[in-house]
């Protein structure tokens, strides 16, 4: 690896993080473009990222500039796992990981954000939308721990790109639900992926916790 891969983000959000515990994982060397968040939608982000949502990257390794997290996270395994050390190489489990990070992007991602949106950020109280997004939230981690039930890993017997791309939002779960108190929600087997996910990889997670209040 020749030259570092920019990573533009801004370090609030739990989606930058997802690719940067990738590229700890996988050693991959990368420098941090930080964006504060009123700038997201503006000139320079947004000529790297015309959505204006982070994260994106530029690699000039390959000459190539990408967004939407879940694909970033699928380039940086096909260009530099070469090891497969976060994923499979077989037909079943490669299909079975890409099945998990798309959940994770259309299932876990926009729920618990909207659920974070409207618990928290939202000017408004508005019970109907606070108990739709909630109840998301608990099915989407019931549909987790059940895929979970008597084993470790999402897929196989090895921690890969799949359990990783969960961890940030799981981590997240108190902010989300607005509960100050989630002990009962962490201490059950629904958050088992996002704290195995840590336990494994003590040092993607110090990115992520040093940058958490
Ligand atoms: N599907 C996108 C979502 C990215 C996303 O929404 N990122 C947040 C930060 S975690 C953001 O940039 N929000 C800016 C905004 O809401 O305007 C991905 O996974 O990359």
């Amino acid at each position: 690896m020749a030259r570092p891969i920019e990573v533009w983000m801004s370090p609030p959000g739990p989606n930058p993080w997802k690719v940067i515990i990738v590229l700890e994982e996988l050693g991959i060397p990368y420098e941090i473009k930080s964006i504060r968040f009123e700038d997201i939608k503006k000139s320079p982000f947004i000529d790297v990222n015309p959505n204006g949502r982070a994260p994106a990257i530029i690699d000039p390794n390959t000459n190539l500039t990408l967004w939407e997290s879940g694909a970033i996270i699928l380039y940086l395994i096909e260009q530099y796992d070469s090891q497969k050390r976060l994923t499979f190489e077989s037909l079943r489990e490669k299909n079975l990981l890409n099945q998990w990070l798309m959940f994770q992007m259309s299932g876990q991602g926009p729920y618990f954000g909207q659920c974070g949106w409207f618990n928290v950020l939202h000017p408004e109280k508005l019970p109907s939308a606070i108990e739709r997004y909630s109840n998301e939230v608990k099915r989407v981690l019931g549909v987790l721990e059940q895929a979970l039930r008597g084993k470790q890993w999402l897929v196989g017997d090895k921690c890969t790109y799949a359990d990783l791309a969960f961890v940030t939002w799981n981590d997240r779960m108190d902010m989300v639900l607005g509960v100050h108190d989630s002990k009962p929600l962490r201490s059950s087997p629904m958050s088992r992926l996002g704290t195995t996910a840590w336990l494994a990889g003590s040092r993607f997670a110090r990115p992520w916790r040093s940058e958490k209040r």
